[in-house]
């Protein structure tokens, strides 16, 4: 079996921050605060976040705050609370989290909570259990949690739950790996996870192998890099992630990268993003890959970096 080609994959990361005029960077312009996530979160994993210079960072997510207290994917684009809880993310990898207003990111998400007790994703009201999450996550990083109706906030993720133990984006939506991280992950976050049935859910992610040792996102589809993170993190916080061959999927992961110019890819042979190089890598971690830091499967932020905002708390106590 190959080894993780860490060095290029830092090289790589690097210079997908840098290009700004070829295709994939023009396409996801607007998905600029993610990507920074994904890359940053990345190399902070491989212990070779300081690589970065972290003012610039800094300055430019700030610069991509609205009035309104959210966070868009770019400057000049507008804000919505998936690159709120990015900017949140990379702010919290920094050690930075006391540059940001926090009443006003706070009520920015509030005002997101709808009577049902789900979030919508900005103004134009689209609902999802991915946008509970998010919203739990950015509060719970902000020691904000309480600012909502988190009784609420866990019926509707828990009204999100299908009769095979999986979670769709609404209620009576089909079970997707991808989702169902969103309700373990908020549910796990709230002190909730009583509502998951742990062995029927279980079955249901260790069935997301396939012979190639990958994972799938659903029954009958191909498997996908990222699903390592998605399926992977699920079944650790729900306790069951020895259903599931580790040293297959090691394997799969590290049949991704792209061994020449660094980066990993969803399948086997395909063309490698920063998307999957992140869940590829930090799926790695979650498989205790030596030399990789460890990640919190809930806060998908390293585990040093979740302790530090634990112990913020306590000192502010
Ligand atoms: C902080 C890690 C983190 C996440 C923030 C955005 C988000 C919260 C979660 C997204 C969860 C989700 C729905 C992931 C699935 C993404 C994905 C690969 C969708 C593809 O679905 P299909 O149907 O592909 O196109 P399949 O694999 O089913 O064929
Ligand atoms: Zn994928």
């Amino acid at each position: 079996m190959g080894e993780l080609a860490t060095e290029k994959h830092v090289q790589y990361i690097l210079s997908v921050e840098k290009r700004k005029d070829d295709f994939q960077s023009v396409v996801m312009e607007h998905l600029r605060m993610n990507g920074a996530y994904w890359g940053l979160t990345a190399l902070d994993i491989l212990g070779k976040l300081n690589i970065v210079d972290a003012d610039e960072v800094v300055s430019w997510v700030m610069s991509c705050q609205h009035e309104s207290g959210g966070f868009a994917g770019n400057v000049g684009h507008d804000p919505h609370i998936l690159y709120t809880l990015s900017a949140v993310q990379v702010l919290a990898l920094f050690d930075k989290l006391d540059v940001l207003d926090v009443d006003k990111v706070t009520n920015y998400v509030v005002g997101l909570q709808n009577e049902d007790g789900s979030f919508s994703g900005d103004i134009w009201g689209e609902v999802d259990s991915r946008f509970s999450y998010i919203a739990i996550l950015c509060l719970s990083l902000l020691h904000q949690l309480d600012k909502i109706n988190v009784e609420k906030a866990v019926n509707f993720v828990v009204s999100c739950k299908n009769m095979d133990g999986g979670f769709g984006c609404t209620p009576g939506g089909e079970s997707h790996s991808g989702q169902i991280f969103c309700c373990v992950g908020a549910l796990a976050l709230t002190g909730s996870l009583h509502h998951v049935d742990k062995d029927l859910l279980g079955w249901w992610l260790c069935e997301r192998q396939v012979k190639s040792g990958g994972l799938n996102g659903r029954p009958e589809k191909l498997p996908d890099v990222c699903y390592s993170w998605w399926v992977l993190s699920s079944l650790i916080m729900i306790d069951r992630v020895h259903w599931i061959n580790k040293e297959k999927l090691i394997k799969f992961i590290l049949d991704c990268q792209d061994t020449e110019n660094g980066g990993i890819s969803d399948r086997p042979d395909d063309a490698v993003d920063v998307y999957h190089t992140y869940f590829g890598i930090a799926g790695l971690s979650l498989l205790e890959y030596p030399s990789l830091k460890a990640i919190d499967p809930a806060y998908a932020l390293p585990v040093d970096v979740v302790n530090r905002i634990r112990l913020g708390k306590r000192h502010a106590i």
